[in-house]
């Protein structure tokens, strides 16, 4: 078997790497790590039907969705997780193959909160809760987080939680990492500046990652990716995180 080089990967014509997973004790923790969180947020703000949800899971919230104002119940703070669940996870196989991989690193606080910022994304089916393709650096260029003041690159993961392959989950254009020359503009969309992406999507050769859940997207700063339009019947549910692997 060949020695996975995640550097390499991602830094070499596709600008990513599907080669790493989580094992499934760490897949389960994530589940009821994320499932504790969504419940207790709808515990606080839709008491009412708490036990609809509680019976129904995440996968199926899409349909009690109508039960509460979706885009209010889930601001980007809303799905970050905790200090104790990133100490948790930093102790698991996942991110030790990271460290063997990148070295010592941190995760980035873009919310500021004083810990290392992991997050969940929630996609209903269809194309409501999906963004416009854009590379993570333009996010930075914008002023989203602050980088540390010593010198590190930033490399993204995103991990399969609920997925359904070839349904949902992560589109990407590989090898877009390699240009510096994409045009994009930012626009402030609901007081938060967004980068928007001007070349014609027809035009470029855009796919959707097959990912089973547990299983990560590793990709470089500058790779164009962006959410797919969920064709499943259940719901997608993801985590991001970004490193700062120190130079
Ligand atoms: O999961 C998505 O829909 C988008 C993810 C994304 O933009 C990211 O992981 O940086
Ligand atoms: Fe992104």
């Amino acid at each position: 078997m060949e020695t996975l080089d995640l550097r390499k990967a991602i830094n070499g014509g596709l600008g990513y790497s599907t080669a790493m997973s989580l094992d499934p004790t760490e897949l389960k923790l994530l589940r009821d790590c994320i499932r504790a969180q969504w419940l207790y947020r709808l515990q606080l703000l839709a008491p009412k039907h708490i036990h609809e949800f509680d019976l129904t899971g995440i996968d199926q919230y899409h349909k009690l969705a109508h039960l509460v104002d979706h885009a209010a119940v889930w601001p980007k703070t809303a799905r970050v997780f905790p200090r104790e669940v990133v100490a948790a996870l930093r102790k698991g196989p996942f991110f030790k193959a990271l460290e063997s991989q990148f070295g010592v690193f941190e995760i980035s606080d873009e919310e500021g909160f004083g810990w290392e910022n992991v997050y969940w994304r929630l996609v209903r089916p269809g194309n409501s809760d999906i963004g416009p393709i854009h590379s993570d650096k333009w996010f930075w260029d914008l002023g989203h987080g602050q980088m540390p003041d010593y010198p590190c690159e930033r490399v993204k993961i995103w991990i399969a939680i609920y997925t359904a392959p070839g349904k949902n989950g992560l589109l990407v254009l590989p090898g877009s990492h390699l240009s510096d020359h994409w045009k994009w503009h930012g626009e402030v969309i609901n007081g938060l500046a967004k980068p928007i992406f001007d070349e014609k999507l027809e035009d470029l050769d855009i796919h959707l990652v097959e990912t089973h859940p547990g299983q990560a997207v590793v990709f470089h700063d500058k790779l164009l990716h962006g959410g797919a339009v969920n064709m499943a019947d259940t719901c997608r549910v993801s985590i991001e995180l970004t490193l700062l692997v120190r130079h």
